[in-house]
């Protein structure tokens, strides 16, 4: 079995990393063409001896950066460089140095020294090459990277740029980039750029899975490691001397077993447990992985990986099951979302939100609406908050979405999603998509093969995706494990009419209980707050209306989850926090659905699911 797929940086005896994040030289490219940067070839000169260049911090978005607004609203190739020296002690026959960028939004161009080394579709996931022969240790090095954030009907998430070609009325020249998905588009850089070393022999990937006995007293960790020693990922451990040593968490030898593929045995295992359900809460062992070269006259140098594992089940049968007991999901939708930055990642902003998750007392957030930094889900494993990881597939809202093109983009990305995120026991379940339009015919087809390229790389999570076709118009939830669904009673359904939402909601779910028999999550719901509007009674937009809505819905959820048969598995508010959108006559800047404004700071109803998710 091979297991492609990139492991994410760490030092260890036979690692280095170096950051190279900062502060880089940038350029937007405004030429007429569009495409003055490759013509010119600014990689081989250099950014500042091609033009004029501006300050840019990575990881950031840059649209908040500048007080310029054709920066803000920029289309097209953006342009980043930065130098960088390098320890004289990688310079040697056994080293391996290779050049990650956590994401950048969309598309990406990487140089190293004037010399092409990676491209790579898609914001959201890393993507890395092997550089050393391309690096220089007497002088500074330079990379380059240009980044396009033009999306197109075959892009994830999708968008169309719109010309006003012919149009006497419009400035000459005039295009505009349109989508369907109710975030900006930020981009740029949005996650650290780091150089890393491995010995020459390496292990480049590792998958696990776990299986639990009922009784919860062993449990068998399977691993299957890919081993190489070049840039291609093929697995040459036969070759290779492979030894896999479980820990503890304080660092006991729990068991050990050699090969590049294999089973490991624990007696009376400490099991993951997400919040609320057990008081020993993300619990993880560490699985070392030694690589190295046999004979009298390898190399010493051996390759040493710790990977952080969690043992637990998942399963779903009339309820979402972990280490095979009922569990039912409290949290919110997500972004990755903050003033200046973007979707730049951030580590204040992260822990600030993890602190805010406990705050709450949520279980659980979807990565809506694309997969979020490595960093947060390793954060997620411990704090024990569980993962609905979602694809950047949003807004397919048109045909021209579902066609081959895009289908080859999505089943590559869930290819990248599901071997970076496999080993995170807080990711329970995948998310294909958000609300495409799952009611075309083409739709059905189109998601069986998603879904059945996500359940052949991970056969032990469940799938889905989220709906928000009519439970009697949609084709495609036939295939999912859970039923996740989208519905804003009192907001885009009955406007201002609190009074319909208990007889409206249960409705709903009940009939798409009887359309697919599954357990559903209600993925979305809420209302726009604009903190400090007031009403008594209650009016759109003011922090009583959202109060409001929550108690309706808390009573129909409430009698849908108890009882011998529930049909409910979990409730999840939209949104965690303020957003910011594209620009819309129903976006009062940017959505207003969060329990937290855009700073983090509690609306009257953040304290109405304290209440709830903390005594749930
Ligand atoms: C939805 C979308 C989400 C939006 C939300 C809203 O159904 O999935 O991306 O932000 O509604 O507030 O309209």
């Amino acid at each position: 079995r091979d297991v492609a797929g990139i492991l994410y940086p760490q030092e260890s005896e036979s690692r280095e990393v170096k950051d190279i994040s900062g502060r880089w030289r940038f350029r937007t490219d405004n030429s007429s063409s569009r495409d003055a940067g490759f013509t010119q070839r600014w990689w081989e000169r250099g950014l500042e001896e091609s033009g004029p260049v501006i300050d840019m911090p990575v990881p950031a978005s840059y649209n908040d950066i500048t007080q310029e607004k054709n920066i803000r609203d920029f289309v097209g190739w953006v342009w980043y460089e930065t130098n960088f020296f390098l320890p004289k002690s990688w310079n040697n026959a056994n080293t391996r140095v290779w050049l990650r960028v956590g994401s950048a939004h969309y598309y990406s161009m990487v140089w190293v020294n004037g010399v092409k080394v990676m491209e790579h579709e898609g914001g959201h996931l890393p993507f890395e090459s092997d550089v050393t022969t391309r690096l220089q240790y007497v002088t500074t090095n330079r990379v380059t990277i240009a980044v396009n954030n033009t999306l197109t009907p075959n892009t994830l998430p999708p968008g169309k740029i719109n010309h006003y070609m012919g149009r006497d009325d419009y400035p000459e020249g005039y295009f505009t980039q349109e989508y369907q998905f109710d975030f900006f588009n930020y981009a740029g850089i949005h996650r650290p750029v780091k150089l890393y070393t491995t010995p020459l022999v390496r292990t480049s990937e590792i998958a696990t899975t776990y299986d639990v006995t009922t009784d919860h007293a062993s449990a068998t960790v399977h691993y299957v490691i890919n081993i190489t020693d070049g840039a291609e990922r093929r697995r040459l451990f036969a070759n290779y001397n492979v030894t896999v040593v479980l820990q503890s968490a304080n660092g006991d030898v729990i068991n050990k077993t050699t090969g590049g593929e294999g089973d490991i045995i624990v007696t009376n295992p400490r099991l993951w447990w997400p919040v609320g359900m057990s008081e020993d809460v993300g619990y993880l062992y560490t699985l070392v992985v030694y690589a190295g070269v046999f004979g009298m006259n390898a190399p010493t140098n051996t390759d040493i990986y710790r990977l952080k594992i969690g043992i637990r089940s998942v399963s779903v049968d009339s309820s979402i099951k972990i280490n095979g007991r009922p569990f039912y999901v409290i949290g919110v939708g997500k972004h990755e979302d903050w003033d200046v930055r973007g979707k730049g990642f951030d580590w204040s902003m992260v822990v600030k939100d993890f602190n805010l998750l406990d705050w709450l007392g949520a279980n659980a957030f979807r990565t809506s609406h694309y997969p979020y930094a490595e960093e947060i889900m390793q954060m997620c494993d411990e704090r024990g908050i569980v993962v609905v990881d979602e694809c950047p597939a949003v807004g397919m809202r048109s045909a021209d979405n579902f066609v081959n093109k895009t289908l080859t983009h999505h089943l590559n990305v869930i290819g990248e999603l599901v071997t970076r995120d496999r080993n995170h026991p807080s990711v329970i379940m995948w998310s294909v998509a958000n609300e495409p339009s799952s009611q075309l015919p083409q739709a059905a087809n189109y998601f069986k093969t998603v879904l059945d390229r996500v359940r052949e790389l991970d056969p032990t999570r469940p799938a889905t995706f989220v709906c928000n076709a009519g439970y009697d118009s949609d084709v495609a939830t036939a295939f999912v494990d859970v039923v996740c669904v989208n519905k804003y009673e009192g907001w885009y359904d009955d406007a201002g009419r609190v009074e319909v939402i208990r007889k409206r909601l249960s409705y709903f779910l009940n009939k798409w209980y009887e359309k697919r028999g599954k357990p559903i999550i209600h993925m979305e719901w809420g209302a726009g707050v604009i903190s400090g509007f007031h009403s008594d009674p209650s009016l759109m937009y003011t922090e009583e209306y959202l109060c409001d809505v929550m108690r309706e819905h808390f009573q129909t959820f409430d009698s849908l989850r108890a009882g011998s048969n529930p049909i409910l598995a979990g409730e999840m508010i939209w949104n965690f926090a303020d957003f910011a959108t594209a620009q819309a006559t129903t976006r009062a800047y940017g959505n207003r659905k969060g329990l937290f404004t855009r700073h983090r700071q509690p609306k009257s109803p953040a304290f109405v699911i304290r209440e709830r998710y903390r005594t749930l």
